[in-house]
């Protein structure tokens, strides 16, 4: 496999019309979870992933399986758990620029994820492992199960690449939130923070002192992420910004920030420099962001390809 990735998808409803949800009535019901978003997204550009994750014996667990399997994604390393749902949340367009989540997945299958669902011949084959900050958040035996494989990338020298995607819905303490991001964070090869998020892990700052601060703790390639106005990205030897492209209208911007992580990914995978690697992921983000749901804008090699020089010609 190129990328391994671990976590929970859901069964994801969104009201047909934007507005209060309390007066939806109908919804459409689509697929998310920011680690199989991001398979999806490099599956979509002709990578080979896998996705380590248990859903419930429902018809919701069957849909993602089936999903999933379809966008030629391995599952094989997925359990069904008897007895036990899939997760779900509501994705709530309250206004143009205002979207917000609820989440309906305590207890549910993928929050049992423990150590022992890790095959570690599985994982010492791949060259990436990626996996983010929701994952630790939903339990004791997920967290648990995150550290586990790290420390088997590790071992294998398969390379960690962190999102901390930090999601304040699921953490009850943000100490202890702080304290499990920052010590995956130290453990990883790439990390891949939001501007607010990396404020969060490492206090007041600056971009340049941010980037510094990671590399000098063992992290080999941090990239800071500004949304549409691109992102910076610092390595031992370097440090540069690299320009966003400007989207006119955002349909919906979730599952963006995976997007990013799958053209970034992309782009390593196929040798790209850093900063090349890097434009690919802000257009992949951006493409993402024109589609409604949460992996449906996810483009194909072609699209991002295509995408890439209009925008080129735009601007000449
Ligand atoms: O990054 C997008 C994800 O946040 C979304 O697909 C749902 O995984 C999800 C979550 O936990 O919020």
């Amino acid at each position: 496999m190129d990328v391994i990735t671990i976590g929970e998808s859901m069964a994801v409803f969104t009201p047909i019309n934007s507005g209060q949800m309390k007066q939806a009535t109908t919804f459409v019901r689509t697929i998310g979870g920011s680690e199989s978003n991001v398979a999806i997204g490099l599956a979509r550009l002709g990578h080979r992933v896998g996705w380590i994750s248990k859903v419930g014996d429902d018809e919701f667990g069957k849909a993602i399986l089936s999903f999933l399997r379809g966008e030629g994604i391995d599952i094989s390393q997925v359990k069904v758990v008897p007895k036990t749902f899939t997760g779900i949340y509501f994705k709530e367009k309250r206004r143009h620029n205002d979207t917000r989540v609820y989440y309906y997945r305590r207890g549910s299958a993928a929050s049992q994820l423990s150590p022992s669902d890790l095959d570690e011949e599985y994982i010492s084959k791949a060259k990436y492992l990626h996996i983010t900050g929701i994952t630790p958040a939903l339990s004791k035996s997920c967290e648990e199960t995150i550290f586990a494989a790290i420390a088997m990338a590790r071992y294998y020298k398969v390379k960690v690449v962190f999102d901390p995607n930090i999601r304040m819905k699921l953490w009850s303490n943000l100490d202890v939130a702080r304290d499990v991001l920052f010590r995956i964070a130290i453990q990883s090869d790439i990390i891949l923070p939001g501007i607010t998020e990396v404020a969060f892990l490492l206090g007041d700052g600056t971009i340049e002192k941010w980037g510094r601060q990671l590399i000098e703790m063992g992290v080999s390639l941090v990239v800071i992420k500004l949304g549409e106005r691109g992102a910076h990205y610092f390595t031992k030897t370097n440090h540069d910004y690299i320009q966003g492209f400007p989207v006119k209208y955002v349909v919906d911007p979730v599952g963006a920030g995976d997007g990013f992580t799958a053209g970034l990914l992309s782009g390593l995978i196929d040798g790209l420099s850093v900063a090349d690697a890097v434009r690919r992921a802000n257009a992949v983000g951006a493409l993402v962001t024109m589609v409604e749901g949460d992996t449906e804008g996810m483009p194909e090699r072609e699209d991002v390809e295509r995408w890439i020089g209009q925008q080129r010609e735009d601007v000449t």
